[in-house]
């Protein structure tokens, strides 16, 4: 039984003392583990076991601080957009962010635990967020690429969770998905406007966009399978339909025809098609990178936990008076009656 094999060991994979569970529990359990191997999906009422519970409030308490910490890099370039359409394009896709964020903190919350708690431990360090989010945006072409790149790898990675076995996360992923859609188209039209019909120096620009974000994209697929704790139990429990390696490689194949579409090239030597595979082989990632900017210390990481602190803050009298109005509100039918 899944769920049993997994209460049995420590975060670190150390045996620890076996859980005892009453009969009923462990019948709960095998029904719930019918349900999965069933395909069916799972509501916040039904019973599900506590691993269960903990692993997606993880992955989307993760999921959409990412959203939110992710509105940083983009929000700084709204005030220097070039044209007007552009500012509007970014602008929505920037609140399209937010509102991620908070359709997931609203699937988060099904599984008892307050926004508020989930705050708290991203402001105080203990909540990871995605590393991307955490390298700076250096030039106007970051935007497209941003766009381009890292949204197509954010769809890459959340089409599968629309299929997720949770269903008040899988039914907020079927929304997030089409505007990601949107998001991507937005950047690759916004480079493929430069490299057209741009300058030397816009094309130089481009480029140099894409040499900066291209393995940061890569590793936003997360550590290669044989070395992710949580992806086989993730997988059996239809939370992850596929493995961080293979959505990496889906991504890699199908952006190798975007880029030479645009004209830019991918910052990696050994990339090359592989007839027997049918895949493209692609270079080593830098993991220990990975690894840095995930536990801290990449070059952004202090500046969007600050910036998120600060709005956190900064935004208290909001959220007094809203709470304030909210009681007036719900006193006034009372007083009348
Ligand atoms: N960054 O065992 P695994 C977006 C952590 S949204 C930081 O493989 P899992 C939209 C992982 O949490 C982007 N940490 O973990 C947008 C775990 O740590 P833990 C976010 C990472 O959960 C675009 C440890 O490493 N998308 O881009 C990362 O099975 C533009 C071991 O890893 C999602 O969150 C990473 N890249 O697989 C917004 C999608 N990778 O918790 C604005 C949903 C791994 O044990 C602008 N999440 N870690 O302490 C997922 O699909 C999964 O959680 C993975 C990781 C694939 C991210």
């Amino acid at each position: 039984m899944y769920t049993q094999a997994m209460d049995l060991m420590g975060k670190e994979g150390r045996a620890e003392a076996p859980v005892l569970r009453s009969a009923e529990e462990l019948a709960l359990e095998a029904r719930f583990d019918e349900r999965i191997d069933a395909g069916e999906f799972i509501e916040a009422k039904d019973w599900m076991p506590e691993h269960y519970r903990k692993t997606l409030l993880r992955q989307i308490s993760q999921h959409a601080h990412s959203e939110i910490v992710g509105m940083l890099p983009e929000g700084n370039w709204i005030t220097r957009a070039p044209t007007l359409k552009r500012k509007a394009i970014l602008l929505a896709k920037v609140q399209d962010e937010g509102g991620h964020g908070l359709y997931l903190y609203a699937a988060a919350e099904t599984l008892g635990t307050s926004r508020d708690q989930m705050f708290e431990a991203l402001h105080q360090g203990k909540a990871k967020y995605s590393s991307i989010f955490n390298y700076p945006t250096l030039s106007w072409a970051d935007m497209g690429v941003i766009g381009w790149l890292v949204d197509g790898a954010a769809i890459m990675n959340q089409v599968p969770i629309c299929r997720c076995s949770y269903a008040p996360y899988a039914r907020a992923m079927v929304r997030i998905c089409r505007e990601e859609s949107f998001h991507q188209r937005q950047g690759f039209d916004s480079l493929l406007t430069m490299m057209k019909q741009g300058t030397q120096a816009q094309k130089d620009m481009v480029q140099d966009a894409v040499n900066r974000w291209w393995w940061a994209t890569l590793m936003m697929f997360g550590p290669p399978d044989d070395q992710s704790p949580n992806t086989a139990q993730s997988m059996r429990w239809g939370i992850k339909r596929i493995s961080n390696d293979d959505l990496r490689q889906k991504f890699v194949d199908a952006t190798v025809e975007q880029a030479q579409l645009l004209g830019v090239s991918l910052p990696d030597p050994e990339l090359r098609w592989n007839e027997e595979r049918q895949h493209y082989d692609f270079g080593a990632i830098d993991w220990d990178e990975f690894w840095r900017v995930v536990n801290g210390d990449g070059p952004c990481n202090r500046e969007r936990l600050a910036a998120r602190v600060k709005a956190w803050e900064g935004g208290a009298w909001v959220r007094e008076a809203a709470l304030a109005h909210a009681a007036k509100h719900s006193e006034a039918p009372r007083k009348q009656a």
